[in-house]
């Protein structure tokens, strides 16, 4: 019976005693290790009462233990939706009961603000821990090493990502077997990973740049990962010299670039450095070329399409481009309104087709009708434009976002938390340029007529209420807030008065 993620990323590695997982401790763990805690965890989830096609929602450390209770998902045919480890109960709520979890596991620290939001869709709480440990793995550990994989179609889900939305509410990304594996080999391949290969691994696995594109392509080649629990300078400058590549969003190139231990020798023996999830600057890339003689390689995707296009490996790799389409994978470049696809050169919609789009929005039929059409192109939000030569440029966003050290935030989320708040009339949120983080979060609040606004209040409630990546780093209080003839909001024009407010 197949099972066609186990078959390629996992199955081949039963046994095998080659490095998997080499930890910031020193210690490691073999491909067969991972295996054996893989198939212990899929025994677990199956005796906690995980079916197939059930969703196990996760929010927890990047650890061994983690990605085993991922590669266990997939083994016991079950769907796992990851979710931010800075997202708070209270965005956590939504996530859960949208998903209607039959699991829900968490650090042990958040059980008991997590147990009435599992309570509600009669959903089990087990533990993992910051070191790999807790109820689950307790579980775990008692049960056998070996696992018949549950037979699973290339249709059905593998994952469960969601997405902020426009309109404040967030979409769930239903990820099928196909999607997944289609981009792992497309991504192997265009990158010429093989099992020599050792990645150097800083990126969080609960979104598709840590998980799926860092893990699932190691899987598919064999190569090892040096496994960092998040981005820390110095253990990056530790262990860069033992890499043979490594991902990265541009807050990694630019941090690395900023420190003058970050020298040509240590980097002189890797192949390959990646960079996506966010535009990353052709100042920084020509920045990081002067200082290590590498060109990072710089592709293009989201959580809906995994990834779309990618620089060449061989060939020309260009500067503030986000390449070519990726084997498999059609671009056009359309009208926002009319959808009439433009001629080359002509900035437009970007539009994805191939086996690595997703099925739709969990549990939002029209949402799904609206972004992926019937001859199932999916509208990207990104405007674009394709060159003669087949490259891609990413040059704005026809959807209203910003993307903050790789992580996204609709401005919708966060102004209807501050026009929820006492003394606030309406309020505007744009993104800035942010040295560190690429952009950052503005807002722009508007009194009420009569009223004054406390920032402290505002400030305390938004640390419960929202991530702390989403949280405002710069606030005004306005007024009124510009509007055009039709009384819409003008967003490009606040852009530009706020510009500077991170600049140093
Ligand atoms: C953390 N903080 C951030 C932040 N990350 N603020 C703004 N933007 C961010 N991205 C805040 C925390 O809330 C905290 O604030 C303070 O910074 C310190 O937290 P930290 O965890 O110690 O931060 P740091 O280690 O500096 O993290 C920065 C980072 C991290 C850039 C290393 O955010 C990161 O790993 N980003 C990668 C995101 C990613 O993987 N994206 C892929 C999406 S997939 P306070 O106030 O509490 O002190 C996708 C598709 C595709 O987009 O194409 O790949
Ligand atoms: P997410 O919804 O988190 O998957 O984020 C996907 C979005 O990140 C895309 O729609 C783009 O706007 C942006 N993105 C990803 N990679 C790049 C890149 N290399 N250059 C510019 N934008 C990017």
């Amino acid at each position: 019976m197949s099972n066609p993620l186990f078959d390629a990323l996992l199955a081949p590695h039963i046994g095998k005693d080659s490095p998997f997982l080499i930890l910031p401790d020193g210690a490691e763990m073999t491909h067969g290790a991972f295996l054996d805690l893989t198939c212990q965890m899929a025994h677990a989830l199956r005796a906690a009462g995980v079916g197939v096609g059930d969703r196990v929602a996760v929010q927890v450390e990047k650890t061994a233990s983690a990605l085993a209770l991922y590669a266990g998902c997939i083994a016991a045919g079950a769907v796992f939706l990851p979710l931010n480890t800075a997202y708070t109960p209270s965005e956590l709520s939504y996530f859960i009961s949208d998903a209607d979890a039959a699991l829900v596991v968490c650090d042990p620290s958040a059980v008991a603000a997590l147990t009435p939001i599992a309570e509600r869709c009669a959903a089990r709480i087990l533990t993992l821990d910051a070191a790999g440990a807790g109820t689950l793995y307790a579980a775990a550990l008692s049960q056998p090493t070996d696992f018949d994989p549950v037979a699973r179609g290339q249709n059905d889900l593998a994952a469960l990502l969601y997405t902020s939305g426009t309109t404040g509410r967030s979409k769930g990304a239903m990820l099928t077997h196909a999607n997944l594996l289609s981009n792992a080999q497309a991504l192997a391949e265009a990158w010429r990973f093989a099992d020599q290969d050792v990645l150097l691994h800083a990126l969080p696995i609960f979104h598709s740049h840590g998980l799926f594109v860092a893990c699932n392509v190691s899987l598919l080649a064999g190569n090892a990962m040096i496994f960092l629990p998040k981005f820390d300078q110095d253990a990056m400058l530790r262990f860069l010299p033992r890499a043979t590549t490594m991902m990265g969003v541009p807050t990694f190139y630019t941090r690395l670039l900023d420190d003058p231990r970050f020298a040509r020798d240590l980097v002189a023996h890797l192949r390959l450095f990646v960079s996506g999830s966010a535009p990353l600057l052709a100042e920084t890339h020509q920045a990081f070329e002067a200082r290590t003689g590498h060109r990072i390689l710089e592709r293009y995707g989201m959580t809906e399409t995994n990834m779309n296009t990618s620089n060449p490996y061989e060939g020309e790799r260009r500067a503030g481009t986000v390449g070519l389409p990726l084997k498999g994978v059609e671009l056009r470049v359309c009208d926002p309104e009319t959808r009439a696809e433009l001629p080359k050169g002509e900035i437009g919609m970007l539009h994805v087709r191939g086996p690595n789009v997703f099925l739709g929005y969990w549990n939002m039929p029209e949402k799904t009708r609206e972004e992926l059409l019937e001859d199932g192109f999916f509208i990207t939000g990104d405007l674009a434009k394709i060159d003669q030569d087949g490259y891609v440029t990413i040059v704005g966003r026809g959807k209203d976002l910003i993307i903050s050290g790789g992580f996204n935030i609709y401005p919708k989320e966060i102004e209807m938390f501050l026009d929820a708040q006492a003394g606030v009339k309406e309020s505007a949120v744009i993104g800035a340029p942010h040295p560190d983080f690429g952009e950052s979060v503005v807002a722009v609040l508007v009194p009420e007529a009569e009223g004054s606004i406390d920032l402290e209040t505002i400030l305390a409630a938004a640390k419960t209420a929202l991530a702390g990546f989403k949280r405002p780093r710069h606030i005004v209080i306005v007024d009124a807030l510009p509007r055009n003839t039709m009384g819409k909001v003008q967003k490009a024009e606040m852009r530009k008065t706020y510009a500077d407010v991170f600049q140093p």
